[in-house]
């Protein structure tokens, strides 16, 4: 096993170094370092034109764009949303002094099943948080009809969801308000950093203020934030990388086919397709083991894939209902298929650094377990 390529989970792409040095070099000239300086404002716009969108917030990271864009709306009381993300979803609605209501999710999109969002319904509930876990598209269309129903406000956690598009819409431009993570970790980054999309030009103004510490101008405070502010350094980052950014979902896509190719019609794994009207991303390659068909279990897969140094993750168990931050804080959530897929779920290496040979790797490891060649 000496000798083996080690294979994380994800691995940033990054632009060739001469290219982005060019791009910070007039920095030392202007000496505007952060602050919504030109490139803050020049990524701005661009992604308004790629990302189908009214208006763009760019944000430090997507948490505090979430948390922010939650506490911009104003919500109280009680939020629906799902358990079966990053923490940070949950973590954002309990800072920001709200309680979450967990809803179970949909089998086949693992987003939240907007059948089971109704009965969560009580006269406390503001608003509903759904994610596009994996970059899987939730169902948009129910989600905004049930919420126009019953007066909520819907704000999309699109962390994974970047430049995916539905029905030929921009992503961003559903619900009241999406957020975007632009981590190191993403399809498209800008080290750290995020954005809060929407067509709410008062939503917009307030996130600009309430990103630098509510400041209106220099006499004038009058909403309560942090400093969430992206710099100059993470806008090039993006402004360079948005250059590159079909290459990069090219080189996901032949990687996200291999894996399917290979696992697909293997009893007991279970992956997900595209789905219909969705212009895909190939951020995440999520592989639910169901053992009882497979024979063996995710666990048993991911410490094979260990002992070869590939580092699959368990993205995302627990469910953050049971993490030990929310220990009796919160009613009992209802949530079978979550909690059965939290249980199952593997979280395959992805990114565009991934060759074929290193998924043929992956994919001759996991099958040799119940000895299927596929
Ligand atoms: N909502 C959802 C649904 C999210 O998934 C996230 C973030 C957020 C909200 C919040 O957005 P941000 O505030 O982060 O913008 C990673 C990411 O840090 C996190 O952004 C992401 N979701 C989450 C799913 O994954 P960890 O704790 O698993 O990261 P870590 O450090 O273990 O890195 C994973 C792998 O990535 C490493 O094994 C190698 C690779 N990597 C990592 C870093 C830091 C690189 O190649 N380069 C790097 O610089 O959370």
């Amino acid at each position: 096993m000496e000798n083996e390529k080690k294979i994380l989970v994800a691995r940033s792409s990054l632009p060739e170094f001469e290219e982005y040095v060019e791009m910070i070099r007039p920095l030392w000239d202007s000496v505007w370092l952060t602050n919504m300086g030109e490139n803050h404002e020049k990524l701005t716009e661009e992604l308004v034109k790629y990302l189908q969108v009214p208006y763009v917030s760019l944000f430090t990271n997507g948490h505090l764009a979430l948390e922010l864009c939650i506490q911009a709306m104003g919500l109280t009381g009680e939020v629906i949303t799902t358990p079966f993300t990053f923490v940070s979803t949950t973590q954002a609605i309990v800072r920001s002094g709200l309680t979450p209501v967990f809803a179970d999710i949909d089998p086949k999109t693992y987003t939240i099943d907007p059948d089971r969002i109704e009965a969560l319904i009580t006269e406390k509930t503001s608003a509903i948080i759904p994610v596009h876990v994996y970059g899987n598209v939730c169902d948009v269309e129910k989600i905004d009809a049930i919420a126009k129903k019953h007066g909520l406000k819907v704000i999309y956690d699109a962390a994974h969801a970047f430049g995916v598009t539905y029905k030929g819409k921009g992503i961003g431009s559903f619900g009241d308000a999406s957020m975007f993570s632009f981590h190191a970790t993403k399809v498209f980054h800008t080290i750290e950093g995020g954005a809060v999309t929407t067509a709410s030009k008062e939503l917009v103004s307030d996130l600009y203020k309430r990103r630098d510490f509510g400041i209106k101008d220099e006499e004038v405070v009058d909403v309560i934030g942090p400093n969430a502010k992206m710099n100059e350094f993470q806008a090039v980052m993006g402004l360079c990388n948005l250059k590159h950014l079909q290459e990069e979902l090219r080189k996901r896509e032949i990687a996200v086919n291999r894996y399917r190719e290979r696992l697909r019609n293997t009893k007991g794994l279970i992956i997900s397709e595209t789905q219909k009207d969705v212009s895909p991303n190939y951020a995440y390659f999520p592989l639910v083991v169901d053992e009882n068909k497979f024979g063996h279990t995710r666990d048993e897969i991911k410490d094979l894939l260990a002992e070869h140094e590939i580092y699959a993750r368990k993205y995302f168990y627990p469910l953050t209902n049971k993490m030990d931050c929310y220990q009796g804080r919160f009613k009992n959530a209802d949530v079978p298929v979550a909690a059965w897929t939290a249980d199952r779920v593997l979280t395959l290496p992805m990114s565009a650094s991934l060759t074929v040979s290193d998924v043929d790797r992956i994919c001759d490891l996991i099958l040799s377990l119940n000895g299927s060649k596929s």
